[in-house]
């Protein structure tokens, strides 16, 4: 379906109300310290970089791409022949609290960008707008609730109803139920974790894609939230100097000087997708399994697993679609934001612990305002276009290419799980 690409202001939002799902369920699980015990965690086999300590982030860093000047426009007419870039559109799912609030804080702030919060409580996003000071011409709620494939198509069909070309999709929303004896599902059956972060979105980056393909905007992206949590290291260089605590050699990326981000996916559970095999059965518990790689049902793995869906998904978007689109495809890890209502099924020790052991300990802390900057550069950084990339940042805030681990970047597992994935929400 095409649109039209002139910038239509005219919006019906539309509310819906919200949704049933999402809530936790059971109780919470024996904890040790964070939840993991330490003694297990030293076992596991990572090359020790948890201590090892670099600078702070530089809080003060902004988005290079709010002066940048370098972008090319779609232009619309402007006196003496000057060329000026329309507003971009741009759509950020879960934008009412966390990484996605900031996010779209940073870009409205631009002045640059008119910024579609896809949310599934329409009231708790107005309200977390107007308290972030965002300005009202800058923003519109439309409901999404990405637990529901159905909730999803009448998204699709209300932005296009608003006459709004699409420049930009952000996959930021998501669930994390670590405490969970048991699965809670989606409407449509599939495990709460990998329903949303993955299977909805999925639903929602393939239906949208046309309307990208579509927009006369210069610089089209596809952004699809990661983590750490779900890559394990590719490969380590040991550095010389070995931490004074763990006597363990650090392991640094090559190119990503202090990077740190190696630890955090050894932590157990490992994410693992195996072959496939739950997710092939429908994850939905009924004979099958409701993990995908088969397993017992563990909800700190299945949101692993889901960010491991995440990053396979962007790659195989950027294999198939790249070259012929023109679209760019990303993902990231915008640092350890260890103050959002991710971790709000966590039990109250970890929430307490959690943010000063990742200021102070792993120094992987970082603000949700610094992260939302981080996240609005990939979004609209002229220097950010390459396509097929796992943006990180470094500890003073500058953004680099990460690798992704064997998992992560493997094309065949990315391949069958967006097969299985097309099945699963009807596309094939
Ligand atoms: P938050 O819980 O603060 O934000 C998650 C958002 O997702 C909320 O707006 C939430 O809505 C929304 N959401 C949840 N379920 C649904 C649904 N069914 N339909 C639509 N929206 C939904 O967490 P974060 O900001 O931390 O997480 C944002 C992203 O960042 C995630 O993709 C996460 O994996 C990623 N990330 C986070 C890290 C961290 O340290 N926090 C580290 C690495 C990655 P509501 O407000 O209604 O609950
Ligand atoms: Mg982890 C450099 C070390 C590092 C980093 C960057 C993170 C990020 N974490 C690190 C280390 C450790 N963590 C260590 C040594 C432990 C054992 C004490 C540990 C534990 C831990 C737990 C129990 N960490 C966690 C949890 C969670 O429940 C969080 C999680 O996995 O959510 C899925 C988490 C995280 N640690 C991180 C990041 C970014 C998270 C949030 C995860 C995410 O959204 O992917």
């Amino acid at each position: 379906a095409t649109k039209p690409s002139s910038c239509n202001h005219r919006f019906h939002e539309q509310h819906n109300g919200a949704s049933g799902f999402g809530k936790a369920n059971g109780g919470a699980k024996d904890s040790a310290f964070l939840g993991v015990s330490l003694s297990e965690t030293m076992k596991s086999d990572f090359g020790s970089s948890v201590l090892r300590s670099h600078k702070g982030n530089n809080l003060s860093a902004g988005i290079r791409a709010q002066t940048a000047t370098t972008t090319p426009g779609v232009k619309s007419s402007a006196p003496e022949g000057k060329k000026t870039l329309r507003k971009g559109n741009v759509i950020v799912t879960g934008a009412s609290s966390g990484l996605g609030l900031a996010t779209a804080k940073a870009l409205a702030e631009t002045g640059r960008w008119n910024v579609i919060m896809a949310c599934r409580d329409f009231l708790k996003a107005e309200k977390a707008a107007k308290s972030a000071g965002m300005a009202k011409e800058s923003y519109q709620v439309m409901h999404l609730d990405l637990a529901s494939l159905d909730s999803v198509r009448q998204f699709v069909k209300n932005f296009r109803q608003s006459g709004l070309p699409l420049d930009v999709l952000v996959c930021n929303a998501a669930v994390y139920f670590p405490t969970a004896k048991e699965p809670t599902y989606t409407a449509d059956g599939f495990e709460m974790s990998v329903g949303v972060n993955h299977l909805g979105h999925f639903l929602l980056a393939r239906e949208l894609l046309e309307d990208l393909k579509a927009s006369d905007y210069p610089a089209r992206r596809l952004i699809i939230v990661g983590s750490i949590t779900g890559t394990t290291r590719t490969r380590c260089i040991p550095s010389i100097e070995a931490h004074p605590l763990t006597r363990a050699s650090p392991c640094v990326l090559p190119g990503a000087p202090g990077n740190t981000n190696t630890l955090a996916g050894n932590i157990p559970p490992k994410a693992n997708l195996g072959d496939l095999r739950g997710l092939a059965g429908g994850l939905n518990g009924l004979g099958g399994s409701t993990m995908i790689d088969g397993g017992e049902f563990d909800g700190a793995k299945a949101y692993k697993d889901s960010k491991v869906c995440n990053m396979l998904t962007m790659q195989e978007f950027h294999r198939r679609y790249h070259e012929e689109t023109g679209v760019t495809f990303a993902s990231l890890y915008p640092g350890c934001i260890a103050t959002t209502g991710l971790f709000r099924e966590h039990v109250a020790l970890f929430r307490l612990l959690f943010p000063p052991f990742q200021k102070y300990i792993t120094k992987g802390f970082v603000s949700e305002e610094e992260a939302g900057k981080r996240l609005a550069q990939v979004v609209s950084d002229p220097s950010l276009t390459k396509s097929g990339v796992y943006w990180s940042w470094n500890s003073n805030s500058a953004s680099f290419e990460n690798q992704l681990s064997e998992e992560a970047s493997d094309p065949e597992k990315a391949q069958r799980l967006w097969q299985l994935s097309e099945k699963l929400v009807g596309l094939a």
